[in-house]
């Protein structure tokens, strides 16, 4: 039987809800799964929840409830943000059902037997917020040991634990990483985790006797089988591992083509679980797929930060798939990638709607004003469109060998080139000339576009499912999931006809509103609803923001924008300047002209819908989310700075 390629997700602690970054594995999976359908393979993409452990279960402590309670509550939250975002995922996956506590078992049981695992005695640090076991040799201080990944302040542990012998397969890595070379993709990782091995693995302890929130060890009782190493299990358990009457289907699915991670927790995957693997006699997977991380202001997006974006917030203001997009397109999988709402809107701007939907537009409305709507592909084309054609072959090579090395943001930037070409030669021909003077030259630039257009449809399907099912709609072609796959659609074939359909816009420009402070408010808003460690600058970060007291002297609303308003600030002897804010639907300019409030002085000047802005208000949000502006007690000189 075929094998079939297999994709996972880590699988997310279930402490509080998904955020950005767990929506950013999640996708890429999604990506790998629905490209590979579309060149016609079997896939099965897995994700799911990580229940166990010490983590979850003072969580669950905080909330006032049991654990098992307490993770039941918080998964329709993952359901939801994964259907919201068509997360098309086959298995949800969750290490409190019973098979997975009996298949990690299973495994477990094994090494004992065979003498891979043995009992001693473990003295050292445990950090429950990366639910790691700290090394001795990253120690120095022992008053206060902070963990060596997270900085947190970590526990002292001195129990009787089981081990598991990982120094005895220090050797048999080292030879997989060099016989395996795209085991660990992109190759920095790979680096890394080479040196780790190379500078010698000790065995590592692999069962708690104080953490009762876990999976019973085999024979034993009195222990829970390690967090990790019973959730790294779940790759195969989710399959069939450990059931008799699954064998064969886990035969067809094992090992996973590949598994993604982020780059925090990579020393697990890809030194601690081939080990296992080994050990139990498995296949290992084929490849690890690490990403960086999502950073706000170069900080990781993280929970305990406190500075997550909720990505429902983010679909609703700006719809489903173009985050999809921006979070491929604009963050390399190699490097960390800052997320703002500037980029966010710019690229839905120039990328999508401009470049994108527009061509559709315009081709559509040309096509229906001339009684066009039903085009043939002409017998030859012109020497002007087969160059068309050959870029479009070009696009579909690059964007298939980026694919396969999962350079997602290469792969889409080759559509965005090929989709200028495509723009460039509609209005290089001026169609709507044509249409008066020749109307097979007119028809042949429509046959051009839409044979582009069905292309460029149908590569970029995986990122933008909903979006693109639309534009084949303009094109008159019904998408099928199960019977489209890239060896019948021949996308380089252009003798198709089409029957134009007149849309609504695909994407639309977003208001450029209030961006800076949109993210501030939004991150403001997390940080209510769950416990923060705040981080902390220095004094000379501070120093760096000039914030002065300013009079508004006028005010008025800004051409084709529903919220910006355009003020004039007097600042006294530091002059007076015009400032844009996103506030027009929350108050009346009545009652902020002549009003003193606080604005950032000296943020670099950026445009608004065309305007100039050089400065940014500064305000409070009220009960309803609505901006409001903080006034001085009293008056004080314009232009005062705030210390
Ligand atoms: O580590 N940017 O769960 P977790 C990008 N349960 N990705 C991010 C991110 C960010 N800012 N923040 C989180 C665990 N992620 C374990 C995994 S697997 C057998 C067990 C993503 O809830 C990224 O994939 O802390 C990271 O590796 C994962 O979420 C960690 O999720
Ligand atoms: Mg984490």
């Amino acid at each position: 039987m075929k094998k079939t390629f297999y994709v996972t997700t880590p699988i997310y602690y279930v402490n509080a809800k998904p955020h950005l970054g767990s929506l950013y594995s999640t996708l890429i999976a999604d990506v790998i799964a629905r490209w590979q359908m579309l060149k016609g393979e079997k896939t099965f993409f897995l994700t799911g929840t990580d229940e166990h452990g010490q983590k979850v279960a003072q969580a669950a402590h905080q909330a006032g409830k049991s654990p098992q309670e307490f993770v039941d509550s918080i998964i329709p939250a993952f359901k939801s943000v994964w259907e919201r975002y068509d997360i098309a995922y086959n298995i949800f996956m969750r290490t409190t059902l019973a098979s997975h506590k009996q298949g990690a078992q299973q495994l477990v049981a094994q090494l004992l037997k065979q003498g891979d695992v043995y009992k001693s005695l473990y003295e050292g640090w445990y950090c429950v917020s990366c639910e790691t076991f700290v090394t001795n040799k990253d120690i120095t201080d022992t008053d206060t040991v902070l963990c060596t990944t997270c900085g947190r302040p970590t526990t002292h542990v001195a129990e009787e634990t089981y081990f598991f012998k990982l120094s005895a397969y220090q050797e048999k890595l080292l030879q997989w990483y060099k016989d395996n070379p795209h085991f660990i993709t992109p190759k920095e990782r790979s680096h890394e985790i080479i040196n780790f091995v190379e500078s010698g693995l000790k065995d590592i302890s692999i069962s708690r006797t104080t953490v009762p929130w876990g999976v019973p060890f085999p024979d034993d009782s009195v222990h829970t089988i390690y967090v990790w190493v019973e959730a790294l299990c779940n790759y195969i358990t989710a399959i069939g591992y450990g059931d008799s009457a699954k064998q064969q289907e886990f035969n067809t699915i094992w090992p996973a083509d590949v598994h993604v991670v982020g780059k925090d927790i990579i020393r697990f995957h890809a030194v601690y679980w081939p080990a296992l693997l080994m050990a139990a006699g498995l296949a290992l997977p084929k490849r690890f797929l690490v990403h960086g991380w999502i950073t706000v202001d170069k900080q990781k997006m993280s929970k305990s930060l406190g500075n997550v974006i909720d990505p429902i917030t983010l679909c609703d203001e700006y719809g489903v798939d173009p985050v999809r997009y921006f979070l491929l397109k604009h963050i390399p999988i190699t490097q960390d990638g800052n997320f703002s709402y500037a980029d966010l809107e710019q690229c839905i701007t120039s990328e999508l709607a401009n470049n994108l939907g527009n061509l559709l537009n315009r081709m559509v409305m040309l096509a229906e004003k001339n009684n066009s709507m039903s085009i043939d592909a002409p017998q030859q084309f012109s020497p002007e469109a087969l160059k068309v054609h050959a870029a479009c072959i070009d696009m579909m090579h690059t964007y298939d060998r980026h694919m396969q090395d999962y350079y997602f943001h290469l792969a889409l930037n080759e559509i965005l080139h090929f989709l200028h070409i495509v723009n460039a030669y509609f209005h290089a021909n001026e169609p709507w000339k044509l249409a008066k003077t020749n109307m097979p030259a007119f028809k042949e630039v429509l046959s051009v576009v839409a044979h582009s257009l069905r292309a460029v449809a149908f590569y970029i399907m995986p990122v933008m499912p909903e979006k693109m099912r639309e534009l084949l709609q303009g094109l008159g072609i019904t998408y099928t999931q199960d019977t489209d796959i890239f060896e019948t659609l021949r996308l380089d074939n252009w003798n198709q006809p089409f029957t134009l359909v007149t849309l609504l816009p695909l994407f639309t420009k977003p208001d450029t509103l209030m961006n800076d402070e949109k993210t501030v408010s939004s991150i403001a808003q997390q940080t209510t609803q769950e416990p923060v460690h705040e981080s902390t600058i220095e004094f000379s970060d501070w120093a760096k923001v000039v914030l002065r007291i300013g009079t508004i002297t006028s005010a008025e609303p800004v051409d084709n924008s529903d919220k910006l308003l355009r003020m004039q600030v007097d600042f006294g002897t530091f002059g007076l300047r015009q400032i844009l804010a996103g506030i027009k639907p929350f108050c009346a300019i009545e009652d902020i002209v002549g009003t003193q409030t606080v604005f950032v002085y000296n943020l670099k000047p950026r445009k608004m819908a065309g305007l100039e802005s050089q400065g940014m208000l500064l305000a409070g949000k009220d009960e309803k989310g609505a901006p409001t502006i903080i006034r001085p007690i009293s008056t004080v000189p314009n232009g005062t700075q705030l210390q």
